[in-house]
């Protein structure tokens, strides 16, 4: 029956991406093997009460040793791309030095499985999983950690440039700065707002480092990105301080980032709002430049939720609840904003479902960067799924999720913006973080007694969309479901 799901005019272009995500430590497992030394999430997940119930990747999906089986299903939704990381300790276990060749045989061989099966890979260097010698030495707040991703990216370039054409350097940079040396709620956490500055600055370095690297070893049909969690900030209200409030957090969430990777500058109302802390003299002379010296060919936007912000004053409320996380806002220059729920349905993260959100954050970058294309990285959903009596697992609300949020992006594409693609967030069940295995955002659900992977009927909703490039409307999503 192919061909009629284009019913609704929700066809997508030939040649856009259908893909699914993962990341290196929440799928691997394999933490000890090969070489591999303990990163940063390693030491974090293993010091207690920084993850739920003390979950660890030690084991995860095991897809370390199971990454066949994987492929194989990718291929049986009709994936046509599929977006991993590389843990950087398995390959460079100091962060430093040679590289471990059997630590990068596992990434060529995924890489040649996915290439037998007809998926595209695309590689992501860095998921937030630091070589823990380099935090010892200072972490991303020391300037070395910029230069050391430079040379672990030739690395990998090295290796797997002959067969991967999509990379991207830093998964949420955002994260990795403000979370793990912010708010502490992420490895290495640490709490220091001007860290998360000097970390931030450190990541983007990084990131102009990687780029000259890989630059310099890929051929030159390969495409060059990185991922960012884009904060689509909105006002609680009109009023000028709520206002000022939703520009704050846009400066620390957003232009941070985007300001000096495709403006060539820190925002100016960034250094304002943070002079009390820093006067950013670690950003050094030929820093801005090397950061943007090779252009992106392509940005990556993760988008879950959108961020709903009021100025704190006129809100009572404690300042911090003790685990790096209160209605106030954790984050350097803007600590006098309050966050709060947006409305509508939740997800098991305690999100709110708007893929408008999604939408106006398509439609601002397709304003303010025209020219540049742009990825669906990650997006999707946690929901408490359970595997039926029937056996299978039934998770309309994911079907749902990613429905609209789908029709989101052709809508935004509809209007103008230039998207390549779509990566669902996860492919499958993995350690969600400080959230350890209690929350499953996974199209494919797995039994960790077992290591059984079982397809949700997300699963199977998504390669129906996948293999017709276009979307059914909400009434043919609940029959598959
Ligand atoms: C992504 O991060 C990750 O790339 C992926 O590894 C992860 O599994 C997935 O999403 C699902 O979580 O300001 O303290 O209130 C999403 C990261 C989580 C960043 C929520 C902003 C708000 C944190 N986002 N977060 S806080």
């Amino acid at each position: 029956a192919s061909g009629t799901a284009a019913v609704g005019g929700h066809q997508f272009p030939p040649g856009f991406l259908w893909g699914a995500a993962t990341a290196a430590y929440q799928i691997e497992g394999a933490a000890a093997e090969d070489g591999r030394t303990p990163s940063i999430w390693d030491t974090f997940s293993h010091t207690p009460g920084k993850v739920f119930e003390g979950h660890t990747g030690d084991v995860a999906a095991d897809h370390y040793h199971r990454f066949r089986d994987d492929v194989r299903l990718m291929a049986d939704l009709g994936l046509s791309a599929y977006r991993f990381s590389v843990s950087w300790s398995r390959v460079q276990p100091t962060g430093r030095g040679p590289a471990v060749e059997r630590g990068l045989d596992f990434y060529r061989a995924l890489t040649d499985e996915l290439l037998e099966h007809g998926i595209q890979p695309a590689v992501t260097l860095y998921h937030w999983d630091l070589p823990q010698e380099l935090e010892d030495a200072g972490g991303w707040p020391a300037r070395d950690t910029a230069e050391r991703f430079g040379e672990y990216a030739r690395i990998v370039g090295e290796a797997l440039g002959d067969r991967v054409q999509l990379w991207t350097t830093l998964n949420e940079p955002w994260c990795s700065a403000f979370l793990g040396y912010g708010s502490g709620v992420h490895a290495p956490g640490r709490t220091d707002p001007v860290a998360a500055l000097r970390a931030a600055h450190h990541l983007n370095l990084g990131h102009g480092r990687a780029a000259e690297a890989l630059r310099s070893v890929l051929p030159a049909r390969a495409q060059l990105g990185i991922t960012l969690n884009l904060h689509q900030v909105r006002a609680l209200t009109g009023s000028p301080a709520d206002v000022d409030a939703a520009r704050r957090i846009d400066a620390v969430g957003n232009r941070v980032f985007t300001g000096p990777l495709l403006g060539g500058a820190y925002p100016q109302d960034l250094l304002e709002d943070t002079r009390g802390l820093t006067d950013w003299s670690f950003v050094q002379d030929g820093d801005l430049a090397a950061i943007k010296r090779h252009p992106l060919d392509v940005l990556g936007i993760n988008y879950y939720t959108p961020t709903l912000v009021s100025d704190g004053a006129s809100v009572d409320g404690p300042r911090s609840d003790g685990h790096g996380s209160s209605q106030f806002s954790p984050w350097p220059g803007a600590d006098d904003v309050a966050f709060h729920q947006p409305p509508g349905e939740r997800t098991a993260m305690g999100w709110s479902v708007d893929p408008t959100g999604l939408y106006d954050l398509l439609m601002r970058m397709n304003r303010e960067f025209p020219d540049l294309p742009l990825l669906i990285t990650e997006n999707g959903a946690a929901y408490e799924d359970s595997v039926g009596a029937d056996g299978a697992v039934h998770d309309p609300e994911r079907v749902e999720y990613l429905r609209v949020h789908l029709e989101a992006v052709h809508r935004a594409m509809h209007d103008g913006a230039d998207v390549r693609g779509y990566f669902l967030w996860s492919l499958m069940d993995n350690f969600e973080w400080a959230y350890g295995y209690d929350k499953r955002f996974g199209a494919v659900y797995v039994d960790y007694e077992t290591q059984e992977r079982i397809p949700k009927s997300s699963a199977l909703w998504y390669a129906g969309v996948a293999r017709t490039g276009a979307l059914p409307d909400a009434a043919e999503a609940d029959t598959a479901s």
